[in-house]
C-alpha cells in the first residue's frame, strides 16, 4: 500500500513543498504547539456537544458527502481563542505562500471546520477539494487552494483517517478512478496535521470502531480572488477579531485584497475602503 511521507518542521518549509510536490500531500508531524492544541481540543468537544451528525441539507449529494455519522461545524475563530494561533501558523503560511502566491496578491481562509467522525460511518467518496471551482481544477491548471487536516485526536486506520492518493494531483486524466492499492491513509498522532494540495485526491476514511470520535479539523486556504466555501466574516464578529493581526484579519475576510503596491484594485471592500475603515472600526 501507498504511504504518505513525514517531516518535522526543524526540517523546513522546503523540505514539505518537495513532498507536497511529488506526492500532493505530506504530513508534519510536530504541527501543533502543544498549548495551543490543549486549548482548541478542549474548546471544540465543549462546542461539539452542542452539534449534530449529519446534514440537513435538501441535496442528497451535499448530505452523502457530508456524512451521516460525521459532526462539521465552523466559526471557529469565534469558538476558540487558540484558533487564531493555528490560522497564522508560519510554518503552514509558509507553504501556503509558495504555493498560492503566484496566481494571486494574496490568499484567504477557505474554510476552518471540525470534521469529526463518528462510530459506524463509512469512507467519503474521494475527491479534490479544487472542485468547489470546477473550471479551475483539472491537470493544466494551476493551484487555487491549500488544506491541511489536523489530526486534533490521534488518527488511526480504525477510527477513520484521511484517505489520500499519493501523486493523483499530477494525473493528465483527473475522470481516472483510483485503485485501491493506490490509496493511502493519514495515520498520525494528535497534534500532527497532512497538507495536501487542492488536486489530490482524498476523502474522510471509515470509522469502524464502536465508540471513538475522530477529530479532524481542516483549514484551507484559497486565492483572494476566489470566494470561499465559508461565510467567515458573517460568522466571526470584530470582537473576535479585532485584537488581531491584520494578516489574521485578512485571512478571515475582516480586510478588504490586493494591499499590493502594483495594483490600484482592491476586491472585498467597504464604501471602496479598507472593511474596518469603511466600517469605521479602527
Ligand atoms: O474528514 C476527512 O478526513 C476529509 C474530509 C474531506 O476531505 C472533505 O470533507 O472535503
Ligand atoms: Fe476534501
Amino acid at each position: 500500500m501507498a504511504r504518505l511521507e513525514e517531516v518535522t518542521k526543524a526540517d523546513g518549509v522546503q523540505a514539505a513543498l518537495e513532498v507536497l510536490d511529488r506526492d500532493g500531500a505530506v504530513i508534519v508531524r510536530d504541527f501543533l504547539d502543544p498549548d495551543v492544541h490543549q486549548q482548541f481540543s478542549d474548546d471544540m468537544v465543549r462546542h461539539a456537544a452542542g452539534h449534530r451528525a449529519g446534514s440537513v441539507a435538501e441535496n442528497a449529494a451535499v448530505r452523502e458527502f457530508w456524512g451521516e455519522r460525521t459532526t462539521r461545524f465552523t466559526r471557529l475563530a469565534h469558538r476558540s481563542a487558540a484558533f487564531a494561533d493555528i490560522l497564522t501558523d508560519p510554518f503552514y503560511l509558509g507553504v501556503a505562500d509558495q504555493v498560492l502566491l503566484p496566481m494571486a496578491s494574496d490568499y484567504w481562509m477557505n474554510t476552518g471546520q471540525m470534521m469529526i467522525i463518528g462510530p459506524g460511518e463509512t469512507a467519503q467518496w474521494l475527491h479534490r477539494d479544487a472542485d468547489n471551482w470546477p473550471t479551475l481544477c483539472s491537470p493544466n491548471g494551476f493551484e487555487v487552494t491549500l488544506s491541511c487536516l489536523f489530526a486534533i485526536s490521534e488518527f488511526t486506520a480504525e477510527v477513520g483517517a484521511t484517505r489520500v492518493v499519493p501523486g493523483s494531483h499530477r494525473w493528465d486524466d483527473y475522470q481516472r478512478q483510483a485503485e485501491p492499492h493506490e490509496v493511502c491513509q493519514a495515520v498520525m498522532p494528535a497534534g500532527a496535521g497532512m497538507i495536501y494540495t487542492g488536486r489530490v485526491l482524498h476523502s474522510g476514511g471509515a470509522n469502524t470502531t464502536a465508540d471513538q470520535f475522530r477529530y479532524g479539523m481542516h483549514l484551507s486556504y484559497v486565492l483572494g480572488w476566489l470566494t470561499p466555501e465559508e461565510a467567515s466574516p458573517l460568522g466571526a464578529d470584530w470582537a473576535d477579531v479585532q485584537h488581531l493581526s491584520e494578516r489574521a484579519q485578512r485571512l478571515l475576510g475582516w480586510r478588504c485584497s490586493g494591499n499590493d503596491d502594483r495594483y490600484a484594485a482592491r476586491l472585498w471592500t467597504v464604501d471602496y475602503e479598507d472593511v474596518p475603515v469603511g466600517l469605521e472600526l479602527s
